[in-house]
C-alpha cells in the first residue's frame, strides 16, 4: 500500500529527530567547567584546555594546577594552612567519570603539585590513595619536583602568631596539655572531670572554626569535555593548625568530589572533618541518578549534614551530564564559577544559605 506524504514526512522526521536533538545539545552545552569559589583563573585554565580538545581529566588537572600555582586564597597548593608543627601538607584527588578510576594523595609533604601527584597515582599505580611521605616519594619518583619545603613566609608568620597565642585555638578535644602547646594527655569526658580541668588549663573543648563566612578555600572542579565525558578533581592544603597526619575530605572520593559519566559530577568545600562522614558528593550524584535535578540533589546532600551538625559550614556544587548546574550551602554564602559555550568568560554564581 502506498504511504501518504504526511506519513513519509513524519517517519523521516522521527528518524532524524534524536540525532538532531543530540547534536544540538552537545553543540550548545559542552564543554563545561564548574568550580567551587570565584577561582576564575583556574576555570579559565581548565576551559582553555578542554576547549582545545583536552579530555575532562586533563582539563581538571590543568584547572586545579593553576589554582595551586596561584595559591588560590592561600588555601590551595603550597605555602598555606600550617599544621601544629608549622608544616603545609596537601590533599588532592582526581576522578575519571568514564572509568571510575581515582587517584589521590593525602597529607602529602615536600611536593607542591597536589593534583598532578593525584593523577600520577591514578595513571601509574593500581592504588587509589597514597598518604604522607609515601605519596611524596611516589610523586617524586614519577617525575614531580621535590623534595621541597612547602612553607611560605605567610604560613610561618601565621604559625608563629598561633604559637604565641598558646596554640589556641586548636583541633584537640578532651585533653589536657602539659604545657601551653602540649604534649596533650587524654582526659575522661565525664562532667566532673570537665569541671575539674577548666579552660584556663587548656582543656580544648573549643572547636576551631575551620572556615568562616569570609574565608573560602579548596578548589573542587568538574569538567565535561567535548565528548560529554565527565571528570572531577579537588586540591587543598586543608585545615589551618590541624593535627599532623590529619587527612580531610579532599582526597576522599564521594566526599570532596565524585563523577559518573552516566549521571554527572559534584564538588564540595567546607568543614571536611564533618563532611567526609556523609560522602555528600556521592549522595548528590546518586540522587541525580534517581532523577533529582542538580539543585534538589545539592540541597538534599547539604541538609542531610545540617540535620546532624547544625553548625557545620560547607557547600556542594552539582552538574548533571547535560551541563545543568546548581549549588547549595550551609553556614556561609557560597559562590561557584562556570564557563560554558554560551559564555564569553567565566561567570560566578552566588548561593545563599
Ligand atoms: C578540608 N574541605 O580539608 C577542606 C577545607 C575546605 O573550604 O574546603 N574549606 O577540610
Amino acid at each position: 500500500m502506498a504511504r501518504s506524504y504526511p506519513s513519509i514526512i513524519l517517519s523521516t522526521l522521527l528518524l532524524f529527530l534524536p540525532l538532531l536533538t543530540g547534536v544540538e545539545a552537545e553543540a550548545k552545552k559542552f564543554p563545561v567547567v564548574v568550580s567551587t569559589w570565584p577561582f576564575i583563573e583556574a576555570v579559565r585554565a581548565a576551559w582553555r584546555a578542554v576547549d582545545n580538545g583536552s579530555s575532562a581529566v586533563d582539563a581538571v588537572v590543568e584547572g586545579c594546577s593553576a589554582c595551586e600555582q596561584l595559591r588560590c586564597d592561600g588555601t590551595v597548593g603550597p605555602g598555606g594552612s600550617p599544621n601544629e608543627k608549622g608544616e603545609t601538607m596537601l590533599d588532592a584527588l582526581v576522578m575519571d567519570g568514564v572509568t571510575m578510576e581515582v587517584g589521590a594523595v593525602a597529607a602529602m609533604r615536600y611536593v607542591k603539585d597536589g593534583i598532578r601527584a593525584a593523577r600520577l597515582v591514578m595513571k601509574h599505580s593500581q592504588h587509589t590513595l597514597l598518604a604522607g611521605e609515601g605519596a611524596s616519594a611516589f610523586a617524586i619518583s614519577m617525575g614531580l619536583p621535590g623534595p621541597m619545603n612547602l612553607s611560605s613566609p605567610e604560613s610561618v608568620n601565621k604559625w608563629s602568631d598561633w604559637k604565641e597565642n598558646r596554640c589556641q585555638p586548636n583541633f584537640r578535644k578532651n585533653v589536657v596539655p602539659a604545657n601551653d602547646c602540649g604534649p596533650y594527655k587524654p582526659i575522661d569526658v565525664s562532667r566532673e572531670v570537665l569541671t575539674e580541668y577548666s579552660c584556663e588549663m587548656g582543656t580544648a573543648e573549643y572547636r576551631l572554626p575551620l572556615v568562616g563566612p569570609h574565608s573560602h578555600d579548596t578548589i573542587s572542579m568538574a569538567v565535561i569535555d567535548k565528548m560529554g565525558h565527565i571528570a572531577v578533581g579537588t586540591s587543598t592544603n586543608g585545615a589551618t593548625f590541624k593535627i599532623p597526619g590529619r587527612v580531610g575530605d579532599g582526597p576522599i572520593a564521594g566526599s570532596s568530589a565524585y563523577a559518573d559519566d552516566e549521571v554527572g559530577g559534584c564538588g564540595a568545600t567546607g568543614d571536611g572533618d564533618i563532611m567526609m562522614r556523609f560522602l555528600p558528593c556521592y549522595q548528590v550524584v546518586e540522587s541525580m541518578r534517581q532523577g533529582m535535578k542538580p539543585e534538589k540533589a545539592a540541597k538534599d546532600a547539604v541538609s542531610r549534614i545540617a540535620r546532624k551538625f547544625p553548625d557545620f559550614v560547607g557547600a556542594v556544587v552539582a552538574v548533571d551530564k547535560n551541563g545543568s548546574h546548581a549549588g547549595a550551602c550551609h553556614g556561609w554564602t557560597f559562590q561557584y564559577s562556570v564557563q560554558s559555550p554560551d559564555m564569553d568568560d567565566v561567570q560566578v554564581f552566588t548561593v545563599l544559605p
